[in-house]
């Protein structure tokens, strides 16, 4: 067997360990969930999306002008990661950290639209890879913390001027997880509206089914034994 032969099919396995490295960290595939019945408002009630890739889009409906959705992401890149609100109601997006401290939120992404918009690459903005909680609400409920709904218990004041400020939690409450909403306005004015979120930034099921590895693994096994018996002739 000629050594040229031989290096060429190292070489072949090595590069093929490293073009599987790139799909292990990132699937190809595109999650577009779909809300599950009604998701929460809470840390303990909050939805989680399942699938296997990154997470493009939530879609879901806010059934009353109080009613909140909140969805456990993980971002799986803090840097580019954003969020976009499609709706016709007036949307807010308050993003907490896996403790349920607030990270950043947004009432209106631009001056004379009603949607609301996290940016990438914000100051206030997701700083490391993790699990996060990411609330739709309308602007008539306001993220509390402790063991009230007062003014003093706001995380941050995201539904005031000016609406398209992005915040991080300077409210009087800022300091504490999420425990509650405060509500304003009249609780019966009807929303019955459905939205979207389009998300950057985000994967679902970052790591890998252990069947996937098994897979990767013994096929990587296959190459490096075809190698092995092509270095090491057995004498005839
Ligand atoms: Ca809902
Ligand atoms: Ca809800
Ligand atoms: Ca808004």
């Amino acid at each position: 067997m000629d050594s040229k032969l031989n290096r060429h099919l190292s070489k072949a396995a090595v590069s093929m360990s490293f073009l599987m490295l790139p799909f292990l960290a990132n699937p190809a595939y595109a999650v577009n969930w779909v809300e599950r019945v009604d998701a929460g408002n809470l840390l303990g009630t909050a939805q989680e999306p399942t699938g296997d890739g990154s997470l493009n889009n939530i879609r879901g409906l806010l059934e009353h002008n109080q009613d909140i959705d909140l969805f456990k992401i993980y971002i799986s890149n803090p840097t580019t990661f954003s969020a976009s609100v499609t709706a016709n109601f007036n949307s807010v997006l308050s993003l907490f950290d896996s403790t349920g401290l607030g990270v950043y939120g947004n009432d209106d992404a631009k001056l004379g639209d009603t949607n609301a918009g996290l940016p990438a690459g914000h100051a206030f903005g997701p700083q490391a890879a993790g699990w996060y909680y990411l609330a739709i609400s309308t602007d008539e409920v306001m993220p509390t913390s402790g063991s009230g709904t007062g003014p003093e218990n706001y995380i941050a004041s995201i539904t005031s001027e000016p609406y398209t400020a992005v915040l991080g939690p300077t409210g009087p409450g800022g300091g504490s997880p999420l425990t509650g909403w405060a509500t304003e306005g009249d609780p019966n004015l009807g929303v019955f509206e459905s939205y979207r979120i389009r998300l950057s930034g985000v994967t679902v099921s970052p790591v890998p089914e252990p069947e996937t590895y098994g897979m990767l693994l013994a096929g990587l096994g296959l190459v490096g034994a075809m190698v092995r018996r092509r270095k090491f002739p057995t004498a005839s």
